[in-house]
């Protein structure tokens, strides 16, 4: 046997040893989530990102003495969804470009019922939104269950916006506030109650 036989032949037990080593733990991510049998996080790169480099999920599972269950609600790859989170919708754990889609929503929080406004004054509407709503949002005035006026054509999607009561406006009783995506105007919220809004005094 020649030096470069006895090479490929330790060169083989050690890749094997390496790979065996790899899918052992991969068999015991599948014992511990069986729903990730067969698909993507079914594969070295559950933990790896090239070759035997741990992905930040890999490195947390070792850090953790590699005990799945302690890391699960940690975010390892600091995408804003815990591990276990990532695993039950199947998108990688250690891979910041792979994870769940959030549903684009937009909430009124301020006017959402029960308030008065009051001509003259400035008025501070607020929203939350979750998911791609776009970079702005639109804010409208309606009055039972008809638009009255565009309170703000667009506005950045901050959360928050103070809207100047102008003369102009409708009084009475029966206003909600929209905020819909300048982007995808079927994304958007109105106000769960009407409001009202009163004359200058
Ligand atoms: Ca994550
Ligand atoms: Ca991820």
């Amino acid at each position: 046997m020649n030096l470069k036989i006895v090479c490929i032949a330790f060169a083989c037990v050690f890749i094997s040893q390496v790979a065996s080593a790899k899918s052992d733990y991969l068999d015991d991510a599948i014992a511990e989530y069986p729903s990730i049998n067969g698909t993507s996080l079914d594969s070295c790169s559950l933990c790896h990102s090239t070759g035997t480099n741990r992905n930040s999920y890999g490195a947390d599972f070792d850090a953790a003495n590699r005990n799945f269950a302690a890391i699960e609600n940690v975010d390892s790859d600091n995408d804003g969804f815990d591990n276990i989170t990532e695993i039950e919708a199947l998108t990688k754990p250690g891979d910041a470009n792979s994870h769940p889609t959030v549903q684009a929503s937009i909430t009124v929080k301020k006017p959402n019922g029960g308030e008065t406004w009051t001509i003259g004054t400035k008025a501070q509407v607020t929203w939350q939104s979750t998911g791609n709503v776009g970079a702005d949002v639109r804010i409208e005035l309606w009055q039972n269950g008809q638009k009255v006026k565009t309170l703000k054509g667009t506005t950045p999607n901050d959360g928050k916006q103070r809207v100047a009561l102008k003369v102009s406006l409708p009084t009475g009783t029966g206003f909600t506030v929209k905020v819909k995506s300048v982007s995808d105007p079927s994304i958007g919220d109105e106000s769960n109650a009407s409001f009202t809004i009163n004359p200058v005094p």
